[in-house]
């Protein structure tokens, strides 16, 4: 009775749903009846006698139903029947924005998440989990899909890529065919697709009113699901978003409610940042976000449990979607990018021997790549061809990964960048593809948390910061080609072992696995983000990518392995390198000879036939590269032009390019203003935040010394300001 009761008030919103927290019980108490299986023809109020002949009468439709179907179209029968539909789980996935494996049960001393912790133990605690990229919309594309960004073409934070949806499709597409009802967000969570690309219509049976709709969302989806329909769903948990913190001044009183608050004084800072005043509080108010979290996911879990009886009946996946948004986690590739944790509840009914039992710790190397695998495997539907990970657990779970790999490209407002990064279970090996630019080139971090980041700068200053190890890295101007860290020894990744011969053959081993993957991946990532649109038109990147002429990875590889050395030995085979073809090999050419500075100055007349070259890629770093070397009368010009291109693209890398040469460009200053009036903003796409962007150049183009002491602004410190103000 209580079931039909919940059935019909759902389907007229008016139900209450949450219940007082009953916190860690919630997983222990034995199962109540499952909404599916106790009610399969939505007839639990009839009398009994009732029940039964009408259930006769509904297995024996069914039965003959299955049989007609099974002669016509088996594919379509084994996909829609309502027995196939009532032997399949529930599978949710709840996840929470932007965490890092700060949980308790991870074994962080500063965390407190009771509820979180409770779950862990009740199923598996997956210890070596990692994202395709340390942000959003690229992770949720692999996650969607089962495929790497840089092999579909969405690893450039929120492009808006063409996915031709008859070659990849997302699974809850498949598993809505497979007769499941699938939603994106519910009351108590956002819904977030984030894909990067076109959500199809029929991916989700409902998505939720975004988060800035200003639309609570009342109902409880999984409740307007078919009687005996199981479904996927997905919750997304925001409050830890990057956004939420590191905006408070220290000190500063806490809004959290009090069960929530952590004492910035009791906070650990790992060893990677100075532990400054500043970022305790940073720590402290993600640490309350974990929190709140936390009660969040056990609302959920209640919703779940007590109200619908739906546990035991539901599989659970609870993951943070890329690492924790302090500097030095989210957009970068050191561990706290892609590394979160991963929590997976699985009813004793739905386990394959073994997997997901209680206690169950896993150190089992997982990549967001497997986790649309493992859910289609889950529900018993096909793994289709296209998808590049596998599944791990269900009947059949893939082999034991010995690598995984992470991207790392454009992020809102921040220079364009590009690393690879490939991990197995001793190390952790970073290709840096543009180490003439610094790790503090993404603006992104900088601008939200600017306490935090100023008291970095000023402990630097104070020669407070370790100056060999990674605690200086905001402070260098440019990055090494390659990162090796060992895990075991330096959990942290303080010291980079790259260039330490005891590791060389490490070195090696890595360096031709990130080769063999990006290879394998025809990574789009070599070609510039303006080519990878240009070039795939009218195809989608994904089928654009296989085709050498378009994408010739290893010729790429090639220039790039040249021009990252830094090396002014290779100046020869650069500059003939500027005569290839291909302007996607010359641009490489060309960032090698960037690379090089005054190295480069015998290469000047090369640098000045790049200034006429078809390719605007090629122009602009060839600009770059020449006023750096003092000749702003022949550069300047050309990147004034660049400022007005039609590929929106291009005016905003013309714009970090102006704001990386700093006030030698301040000749086309009025050019900029100029062209921000002229519709510079126009067809950005990818540009979230283009004002903190203009800011930034304005700053580094007008302001040659601004002062290193006094109060700290009310707003946004210029990253700009900061390379010049440290040695
Ligand atoms: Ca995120």
């Amino acid at each position: 009775m209580k079931i039909l009761k919940t059935c019909f008030q759902t389907r007229h919103g008016a139900r209450p749903c949450r219940r007082p927290a009953a916190a860690l019980a919630a997983i222990r108490t034995p199962s109540q009846p499952t909404h599916a299986a106790a009610d399969p023809a939505g007839t639990a109020a009839l009398p009994d006698t009732v029940l039964n002949l009408r259930g006769w009468c509904f297995y024996s439709l069914a039965l003959l139903w299955l049989t007609v179907c099974a002669m016509v179209t088996p594919l379509m029968a084994a996909e829609t029947t309502p027995a196939a539909q009532a032997a399949r789980p529930n599978i949710l996935w709840i996840t929470a924005e932007d965490i890092s494996p700060n949980l308790g049960c991870y074994g962080d001393p500063n965390a407190r998440t009771p509820n979180l912790d409770a779950f862990a133990a009740q199923g598996a605690r997956y210890t070596q989990v990692h994202s395709v990229h340390p942000c959003c919309s690229p992770s949720r594309s692999a996650l969607a899909t089962g495929v790497f960004p840089t092999r579909l073409g969405t690893f450039q934070h929120r492009g808006g890529v063409n996915v031709n949806g008859e070659k990849v499709r997302p699974f809850p597409s498949l598993l809505r065919e497979a007769g499941y009802y699938c939603f994106n967000g519910s009351k108590g969570a956002t819904s977030k697709t984030d894909w990067n690309f076109q959500v199809p219509k029929d991916a989700w049976d409902f998505i939720a009113p975004g988060r800035n709709s200003g639309r609570e969302v009342e109902a409880i989806e999984w409740r307007n699901r078919k009687p005996g329909q199981p479904f996927f769903g997905q919750l997304n948990l925001f409050k830890t978003h990057q956004s939420q913190y590191g905006l408070r001044a220290p000190g500063a009183p806490s809004k959290a409610l009090p069960e929530h608050r952590h004492d910035p004084a009791k906070i650990k800072v790992p060893p990677y940042q100075p532990d400054t005043a500043a970022a305790r509080e940073i720590w402290s108010e993600y640490h309350e976000r974990l929190s709140l979290v936390d009660a969040e996911f056990q609302a959920l879990l209640e919703m779940l449990r007590t109200d619908d009886g739906l546990l035991d009946d539901t599989i659970i996946f609870f993951f943070g979607d890329n690492g924790h948004g302090i500097p030095g986690g989210k957009v970068w590739l050191w561990n706290k990018g892609p590394h979160v944790p991963l929590l997976v509840w699985i009813p004793p009914k739905w386990r394959a021997a073994g997997q997901a039992t209680p206690g169950t710790v896993t150190d089992r190397l997982v990549s967001f790549v497997d986790f649309a695998p493992t859910t289609l495997a889950l529900a018993g539907v096909k793994i289709p061809q296209w998808m590049e990970g596998a599944p791990f657990l269900g009947p059949q779970p893939g082999a034991e990964r010995k690598y995984v790999y992470a991207a790392r490209d454009f992020h809102d407002t921040s220079d364009f960048d590009t690393s690879r990064m490939v991990r197995d279970e001793r190390f952790h090996y970073i290709r840096n593809f543009m180490p003439q630019i610094g790790w503090d080139a993404i603006d992104y971090s900088w601008t939200r948390a600017p306490y935090m980041l100023e008291s970095w700068r000023r402990a630097t200053l104070a020669g407070l910061t370790n100056p060999t190890n990674r605690q200086s890295a905001f402070s260098r101007s440019s990055k090494p080609m390659e990162e090796l860290y060992a895990l075991a020894s330096d959990p942290f990744q303080l010291n980079n072992l790259a260039g330490d011969p005891k590791y060389a053959a490490d070195l090696k081993r890595l360096r031709a696995e990130c080769r063999r993957w990006m290879l394998a991946e025809h990574d789009l990532g070599l070609l510039s983000q303006y080519e990878l649109y240009r070039r795939s038109r009218p195809d989608s990147p994904y089928e654009m990518a296989t085709d050498l002429k378009r994408n010739p990875t290893a010729k790429m590889l090639d220039a790039a392995d040249l021009a990252n050395a830094c090396d002014a030995k290779n100046l020869h085979p650069l500059q003939q390198l500027m005569q290839d073809d291909d302007g996607a090999v010359r641009r490489w050419a060309a960032i090698g000879l960037l690379a090089l500075k005054t190295n480069a100055t015998p290469a000047r007349s090369g640098l000045e036939l790049g200034l006429a070259d078809d390719s605007p890629d090629v122009r602009m770093t060839c600009a770059e590269t020449l006023a750096n070397l003092g000749q702003t009368n022949v550069a300047l010009p050309v990147l004034i032009a660049l400022l007005t291109h039609d590929s929106g693209i291009i005016r905003g890398q013309t714009l970090l390019a102006l704001a990386r040469i700093g006030p030698a460009a301040r000749a086309a200053l009025p050019h900029l203003e100029e062209a921000l009036k002229g519709g510079f903003e126009r067809n950005l796409g990818s540009w979230g935040n283009v004002p903190d962007m203009v800011k930034v150049a304005r700053a580094a183009i007008a302001d040659p010394d601004p002062p290193r002491d006094g109060p700290l602004p009310a707003v946004v410190p210029m990253k700009a300001r900061r390379l010049r103000s440290l040695p």
